[in-house]
């Protein structure tokens, strides 16, 4: 089984597919989000279930009523994943995980990108804490900081780790799984590639060689 998500943040619907398609042989699954959901609307969800699973990354972070709303549409969507913050409380994430059905949720423990250091990562090992009480299936945790992203894995049990910030933010494939990741997650560095099936191609057989 794959350990690669491709995260699709194109566009343009036909794009979208025909990336999908081509790269599908080399993925686990295909993250969706705002990006692509906002422009082509959330058909796309169905339509990309077709060809591999879908985890909508919609970084759910409301009250509970609202999360249970989301998480129901996401749902009847087909998606195979979503999407949460934890920060909002474990009120909040249970309502997520308790309309959850089959939907695989994940919370994310700490983001990727710089900014995350300024407020978010003073509270990860709490998120982490909410995300295992909840009952929630897996974390996001990033590949820009494998030291921050070792630390979660030590305090995540066994929930499933999905780690993007690969290629386009900095991060290494190898550095993340070697960190603790389970998966990874890639963007930029396979859907803008002149040939995204081969840059998915590479990355795979990468994370098959760890
Ligand atoms: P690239 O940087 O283009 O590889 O894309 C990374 C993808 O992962 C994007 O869809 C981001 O929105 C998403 N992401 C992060 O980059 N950092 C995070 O901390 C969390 C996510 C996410 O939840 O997927």
């Amino acid at each position: 089984m794959s350990k690669l998500i491709l995260a699709l943040d194109v566009l343009d619907e036909k794009k979208a597919m025909d990336i999908a398609t081509k790269t599908a042989p080399y993925l686990h699954a295909i993250k969706v989000g705002y990006p692509l959901v906002l422009s082509s609307g959330m058909n796309i969800v169905e339509k990309l279930s077709r060809i591999k699973p879908v985890i909508c990354d919609f970084k759910v972070a409301d009250i509970p009523n609202t999360n249970r709303l989301i998480t129901e549409i996401v749902r009847s969507k087909g998606a195979y994943g979503i999407i949460v913050h934890g920060f909002t409380g474990p009120d909040s994430v249970k309502a997520v995980v308790e309309n959850a059905g089959n939907l695989h949720v994940y919370v994310i423990a700490e983001m990727s990108h710089p900014g995350a250091t300024y407020i978010m990562q003073q509270h990860t090992d709490d998120i982490v804490r909410i995300a295992r009480e909840t009952g929630a299936h897996g974390l996001i945790a990033p590949a820009t900081r494998p030291e921050r992203l070792n630390h979660i894995r030590k305090i995540a049990g066994n929930m499933e780790i999905l780690s993007p910030g690969v290629g386009a933010q900095g991060g290494k494939a190898r550095e993340a799984i070697e960190a603790g990741a389970d998966k990874v997650i890639v963007g930029r560095s396979i859907y803008n590639a002149s040939d995204p099936a081969e840059a998915a191609r590479r990355i795979h057989e990468e994370l098959e060689s760890i």
